[in-house]
């Protein structure tokens, strides 16, 4: 490091432009060197100050975690050395399933810890999704109602010592989370007809908001879709974490688990050992992918 340079963490990421909380707790404006603008918010960056308030982004350090997704033509990062991502659900509006297995796979390809919430559960068909999510529970994801809007208590202890993402399709209630843990953050949350009727996201930038010390939470905005371009078939089979006992014991050793014979996944699945729901989603990611 050059001794000019200040080290600090991207708290907050519109775009081109981020905003840096210096380890002597100073925020600053920066932009990075050039072209490239490859950080996410939770990185840890060192800056050359240009003005007061402002600076340039010179080095990036070395990640624990990058959780990120992509398309065809590029990558989209959603946060960077973070440890757990919280994934918020609702009965209303209704979740998608493939994005809930699509988002398990970037935190299992990211060796990232994931915990289930199934928000707003004073909603009628709340009961329903419980029901439904008990699949995750049985893979050993923790699953946790709750009612964002007037207790988030019960999910504290699970942020506990981690930097969490939230992450979840728009208007499930990620940011009305961060007001409840954090009631001083009063981050803008709307009306989901609201949010909708305007065709935007109420949160359009990601924002790491500070817990305790130990604790830190990123709120981000909400995503229709999770690409995983970046995935190889084989980074997906070990993302089902219900796989990974049968993998290699397939009679093909590149088995797609879908019409091969001699499947050993799909001979599971046909037992009822391994749920259908599941498999069609690994088959729809698999054949989405590019290579
Ligand atoms: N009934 C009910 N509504 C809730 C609950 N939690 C949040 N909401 C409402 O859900 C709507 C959307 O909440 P937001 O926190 O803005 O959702 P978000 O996930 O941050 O949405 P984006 O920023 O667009 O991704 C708001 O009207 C909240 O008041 C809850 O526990 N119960
Ligand atoms: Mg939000
Ligand atoms: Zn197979």
């Amino acid at each position: 490091m050059k001794s000019e340079h200040r080290h600090g963490t991207i708290i907050a990421a519109f775009g081109r432009r981020y905003e840096i909380e210096t380890d002597d707790g100073e925020i600053l404006d920066c932009f990075p060197r050039g072209k490239r603008s490859e950080v996410a918010c939770g990185d840890r960056v060192q800056v050359a100050p240009t003005a007061v308030g402002q600076g340039v982004i010179e080095v990036v350090d070395p990640r624990t975690s990058l959780l990120y997704r992509s398309d065809a033509f590029r990558q989209k990062l959603i946060a960077a050395n973070v440890t757990q991502l919280v994934l918020v659900l609702a009965a209303s509006p209704t979740y998608y399933q493939d994005l809930l297995d699509r988002c398990l796979v970037a935190a299992e390809h990211a060796g990232i810890v994931t915990i289930i919430v199934l928000n707003k559960c004073d909603l009628d068909g709340s009961a329903a999704a419980l029901q439904s999510l008990r699949l995750y529970q049985t893979l050993g994801y923790e699953v946790l109602p709750l009612e964002a809007r007037t207790d988030t208590s019960r999910l504290r202890p699970h942020l506990q010592g981690h930097t969490s993402v939230l992450v979840g399709q728009s208007g499930m209630g990620k940011s009305t989370i961060v007001n409840g843990l954090l009631p001083d953050a009063a981050v803008a949350t709307a009306e989901i007809s609201a949010a909708l009727d305007s065709g935007k996201h109420t949160t359009t930038h990601a924002r790491l908001h500070h817990l305790d010390r130990d604790s830190h939470l990123i709120d981000s905005p909400g995503l229709q879709e999770f690409g995983l371009h970046h995935l190889k078939p084989t980074d997906v089979d070990l993302a089902f974490v219900e796989f990974r006992p049968w993998l290699g014991k397939c009679r093909f050793a590149n088995c797609r688990h879908d019409h091969e014979p001699g499947c050993a996944v799909t001979a599971e699945a046909a037992a009822g050992r391994i749920s259908d729901r599941r498999v069609a989603s690994y088959r729809r990611i698999v054949t989405g992918l590019s290579g």
